[in-house]
């Protein structure tokens, strides 16, 4: 088989890239490792900045969006029943779209397949061969089948624990990671909302956040410690810990409900550096994970792709090479910008098992801080509508 881009994994990233290249007359090929029910099945990302959107609608996926996404016009951060409302559109003249991960990959998926895709899903033995050379070329599994796939570039969009970013030798590579000592527990339920917006709740019980998908189903997550498990918490606890930690008046009015979906993620900042080796390029997850707190993962993920999408486009219509060889250095500029804006939102919001008494009044003078300054609540806005590509 040969193609111009050998796309390794197709979530967000992969999907979003093939559809972007295709569109300008780039032949690809996704390689996905697991069904493509399996990939609509995971419930992740809620929260897309106006720079995807405006991506998304490029890509020519932007009508049910707009059609079931919520436009949010701010949201709020409470420390236990001080809630500081941060209106995104007063500061910033930006709303944001609430539209889960789930719709964003099933809608790019329905528009690749009309576009006659190469999709090729339960694929395995995923390697990456001369990727230094111009002749790269990738080996995989499919069907029984050992196969080989030649092309000009290779992109690595497989996600944190993929092959892509491992390709690449230890003594190019830098890493820089940040564990924290918790997860978030996260539920779905089919019931309204907690509010009609966002609430990010610092509580003395610790974090938790009330989201959403639609006007009838609710995202829900609590602070757990890494060491539990799903099966500790039933639905009964869940909804407790959620109340002790949102404020008085907001817990008082919570509709529960059964869950439908509860999994345990655990939180972390990741970087690898640089985002190219040869001619293997590392997009979305498989180069840095945030901490879900500021709504960046798969925002970073698409500014990843426009800034490859183009200069991938130049290089193999015009020859010219000097956007792929910016690739990393513009993309990382972004990519830390946004790992800044993810840690202090965790660090302000989370509770830290064995921290001082000090750090408790930190969060507190934070959020009053933020409740007197519209510049404060300003350069909050300003991040988390998502900084300009
Ligand atoms: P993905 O989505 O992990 O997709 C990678 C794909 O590659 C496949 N794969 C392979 N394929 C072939 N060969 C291999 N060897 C392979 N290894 C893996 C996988 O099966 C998969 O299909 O990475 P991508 O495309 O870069 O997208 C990144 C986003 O998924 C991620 O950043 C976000 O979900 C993060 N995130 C959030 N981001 C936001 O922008 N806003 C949010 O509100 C938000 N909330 C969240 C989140 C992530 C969460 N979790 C569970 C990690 C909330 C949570 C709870
Ligand atoms: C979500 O709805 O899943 C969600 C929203 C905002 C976040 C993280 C997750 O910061």
């Amino acid at each position: 088989m040969r193609t111009q881009v050998a796309i390794i994994g197709g979530g967000p990233s992969g999907l979003l890239l093939s559809q972007l290249l295709m569109r300008a007359g780039v032949e690809t090929v996704v390689l996905e490792r697991a069904t493509r029910d399996h990939v609509l099945s995971r419930i992740r990302a809620g929260v897309l900045e106006a720079g995807t959107v405006a991506m998304l609608e490029e890509a020519g996926v932007g009508e049910r969006l707009h059609r079931d996404g919520l436009p949010h016009d701010g949201c709020y951060l409470t420390d236990d029943d001080l809630m500081v409302r941060i209106d995104f559109r007063e500061l910033t003249g930006t709303p944001v779209m609430v539209y889960g991960q789930t719709e964003v990959t099933a809608d790019l998926y329905a528009a690749q397949d009309a576009l006659g895709a190469e999709i090729l899903h339960e694929v395995s033995d995923v390697v990456i061969n001369d990727a230094t050379t111009n002749a790269p070329y990738v080996t995989f599994t499919h069907g029984g089948e050992q196969k080989r796939l030649d092309c000009a570039f290779v992109a690595g969009c497989d996600g944190f624990h993929g092959v892509s970013r491992k390709t690449i030798p230890e003594d190019v590579r830098r890493e820089f990671e940040r564990v924290y000592p918790f997860g978030w527990l996260g539920i779905l339920s089919e019931t309204p909302p907690a509010d009609h917006e966002l609430i990010y709740a610092n509580s003395a019980n610790g974090f938790a956040l009330a989201s959403m998908r639609s006007e009838m189903l609710s995202r829900y997550y609590v602070q757990v410690p890494l060491t539990d498990k799903v099966e500790d918490w039933s639905d009964a606890r869940f909804w407790e810990t959620l109340k002790s930690c949102l404020p008085t008046g907001v817990a008082d009015t919570l509709v529960t409900g059964p869950s439908i979906e509860k999994s345990i993620a655990p939180l972390r900042s990741f970087v690898s550096e640089p985002l190219r080796w040869g001619r293997l390029f590392l997009v979305g997850d498989a180069a840095h994970i945030v901490p879900p707190t500021g709504a960046k993962g798969l925002n970073l993920a698409v500014s990843d792709v426009f800034y490859l999408n183009q200069a991938l486009i130049d290089a193999l219509t015009r020859g010219d090479e000097s956007g792929i060889d910016a690739y990393s250095d513009r993309a990382l500029t972004r990519i830390w910008k946004a790992m800044r804006f993810s840690w202090q939102m965790t660090t302000m919001l989370h509770r830290f098992e064995g921290e001082d008494n000090f750090a408790a009044q930190m969060r507190k003078a934070t959020l009053n801080h933020l409740a007197q300054s519209e510049t404060a609540r300003r350069d909050l806005a300003e991040n988390y509508i998502g900084l300009p590509f």
